[in-house]
């Protein structure tokens, strides 16, 4: 199917960009107070259907109403709920509920006294773009290809990053490949802001859009994004995800099976375009962390790829062939875990517990292969790890309990995956409850303000997702459909954290390219890592962040990598909860 060349709904018209940076100054000149006096809500829209909430910040009214954007005639009035207080920003709040109105428009909230809420829209499709332009921030950030003009549009640059010639570290020796060997890894996406690429973030990455893709095949096979392979009769996503299983498959030793824990510069790249960044690259230590993850990932793949073989012949057998030989390797060295070596700088990714490593790469092999082999390692996690609520790049037990619940009739004969159903639906109880007792109505708590903290609150989603799909109880895609709000606007700086989406979004996120392009907005389609009180980047910001509370700590400049980084593990998130608030809407 043709298309135009890029999404045009993808573009940043100027007048937005002068709002964005308007804002931008205000946060940076302002205090916390700056959010106070607000109406906050998701600055992209609504499916007609679904659950519509916003914040209203302080607590002086009683009425709210929505008005049609254009006319500013009242549509819809309704009362604020009774006012709390959000301990994770300070803020005194009430909530405004207006999910009754289901008709398409373009509309505001408005309060007396207040300044009217961000435009916002009510249609079917509402995500669509958003999906889009996030799956193709991938694409933009594909090493080892030049981005022609037809395929990136503004963003069309040389090749870049080829990873033909990489160097064995002396961490990463072996005998056949001694310290020094040359070696071709090409392809794969950048990691984030800057240009390596981790096997441990791939793990989760890709995994969470193969996911996507097996929960919602039909969402997908609709959602064309204008690759250089659209037209092999894959569907684009999973083209995409070709590209990065293709550069996992070369970090593997096929003398061992085991797997490099990245592929790196010695430290990180200045802020300029990837074609201008060619310090010499390396792969690094092998270890059980990313072997396991890889396995996890390759297993996965074969599963999804099977039904393409004739399209992609014998790639499904090769990703379950390396899956059994990464486990055989982890199996063999159990517990070799990631040290970085003194001359190496760059991300660690580093993880002193792999036993959920063990047990999610077990489930996928179980379920890929049918072996009963992988059945003790597959269960482990579901019985012991009651206290988790979502997954992460370190924590990925719960990846496992994702795809057991899926493919219960594809276990072996006398496996059952009940229990990880029960833990899943139990797993989205606790969400719920705190969703329900949190002013904000999100699940996010003062400590899930981490590094990367919009991807916590996107991967508790795709937990309500996961318990949705095993019981439909409402309550837990309505708690889904809060976090894709909280992304795109409802959260303490009252922004949305997408970049290109929203009246209000980051204008100078930490990426490479966004600040080294020449254009003056940001790469649309980009979720941010989002409000941090770590700050552990303040040392490198001549900017103050403009509040030490956790939903506050957000700082809207390119110095920023802890809270105003990107990552391709925070995007995989934003397209699988985008693809599932549409695939499930009521
Ligand atoms: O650009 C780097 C980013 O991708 C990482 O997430 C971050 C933390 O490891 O580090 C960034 O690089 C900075 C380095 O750590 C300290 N000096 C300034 C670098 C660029 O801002
Ligand atoms: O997402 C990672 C976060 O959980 C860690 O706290 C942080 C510091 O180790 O590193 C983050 O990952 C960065 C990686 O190390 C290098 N590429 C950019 C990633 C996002 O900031």
């Amino acid at each position: 199917m043709h298309h135009p060349a890029y999404p045009s709904a993808t573009y940043v018209p100027p007048h937005r960009l002068r709002l964005a940076a308007a804002w931008a100054a205000l946060l940076l000149a302002g205090s916390a107070g700056a959010a106070q006096g607000t109406i906050k809500l998701n600055q992209v829209g609504f499916l007609p259907a679904a659950q519509k909430l916003a914040v209203v910040a302080g607590d002086a009214q009683a009425r709210f109403e929505v008005v049609d954007a254009a006319s500013g005639k009242q549509v819809f009035e309704g009362s604020l709920a009774g006012a709390g207080t959000w301990d994770a920003s300070g803020e005194r709040v009430r909530l405004a509920d207006f999910s009754a109105l289901r008709a398409p428009g373009n509309y505001r909230l408005r309060v007396a006294g207040l300044p009217e809420s961000a435009p916002f829209a009510i249609k079917p499709g509402v995500y669509r773009e958003l999906d889009i332009a996030a799956l193709r921030n991938y694409t933009l950030n594909r090493s080892g290809i030049a981005l022609t003009p037809a395929v990136a549009g503004p963003y069309a640059r040389p090749l870049a990053h080829p990873d033909t010639g990489v160097l064995v570290h002396a961490s990463a020796a072996s005998k056949a490949r001694p310290a020094g060997t040359v070696l071709s890894s090409p392809k794969g996406w950048y990691d984030a802001g800057d240009y390596n690429k981790y096997i441990v973030n791939s793990g989760i990455s890709t995994y969470t859009l193969l996911a996507a893709y097996e929960h919602f095949p039909e969402w997908f096979a609709k959602l064309p994004l204008n690759l250089p392979e659209s037209g092999n009769g894959l569907p684009d996503l999973l083209n995409e995800t070709l590209w990065n299983l293709d550069w996992m498959l070369t970090m593997q030793d096929p003398n061992d099976g085991g797997v490099y824990h990245k592929l790196t510069n010695k430290s990180f790249d200045g802020m300029v375009m990837p074609e201008k960044a060619t310090a010499p690259r390396y792969v690094v230590q092998k270890t059980t962390a990313a072997t396991l993850d890889f396995a996890a990932v390759m297993a996965a793949a074969s599963r999804v790829l099977a039904p393409f073989d004739s399209q992609q012949p014998g790639r499904s057998a090769r990703y379950l062939a390396a899956a059994e030989s990464a486990w055989r390797w982890a199996e063999a060295n159990p517990k070799v875990l990631y040290a970085q070596p003194a001359d190496i700088q760059t991300g660690a990714y580093g993880d002193g517990s792999v036993d959920d490593e063990f047990a999610w790469a077990a489930a996928e092999l179980l379920i890929s292969t049918g072996k009963a082999a992988y059945r003790t390692h597959a269960f482990a996690h579901a019985g012991a790890a009651a206290k988790g609520t979502e997954p992460g790049w370190a924590d990925v037990g719960m990846l496992g309990w994702i795809s057991l619940a899926q493919h219960g009739k594809r276990l072996p004969a006398g496996v059952d995956a009940a229990p990880v159903r029960k833990q899943l639906l139990a797993n989205g109880d606790r969400l719920v409850e705190r969703w329900r007792a949190s002013p904000y109505r999100v699940t996010m708590g003062s400590k899930d303000f981490v590094w990367g903290s919009s991807s916590v609150i996107l991967n508790q989603a795709m937990m309500l997702v996961a318990a949705y799909r095993v019981e439909p109880k409402p309550d837990y895609l309505d708690a889904a459909q809060s976090a894709l709000d909280y992304v795109l606007g409802r959260n303490g700086p009252g922004m949305s954290f997408v970049t290109g989406f929203g009246q209000r979004s980051p204008m100078h996120p930490h990426h490479r390219p966004s600040e080294a392009d020449g254009i003056e907005a940001p790469v649309p389609g980009m979720l941010v890592g989002g409000p941090n009180p770590g700050q552990q980047d303040a040392k490198d910001c001549p900017a103050p962040y403009p509040s030490k509370l956790p939903a506050l700590s957000y700082l809207d400049h390119v110095c920023s990598y802890a809270s105003n980084e990107i990552a391709i593990n925070w995007n995989a998130p934003l397209v699988y909860v985008a693809a599932a608030v549409e695939s499930l809407q009521r």
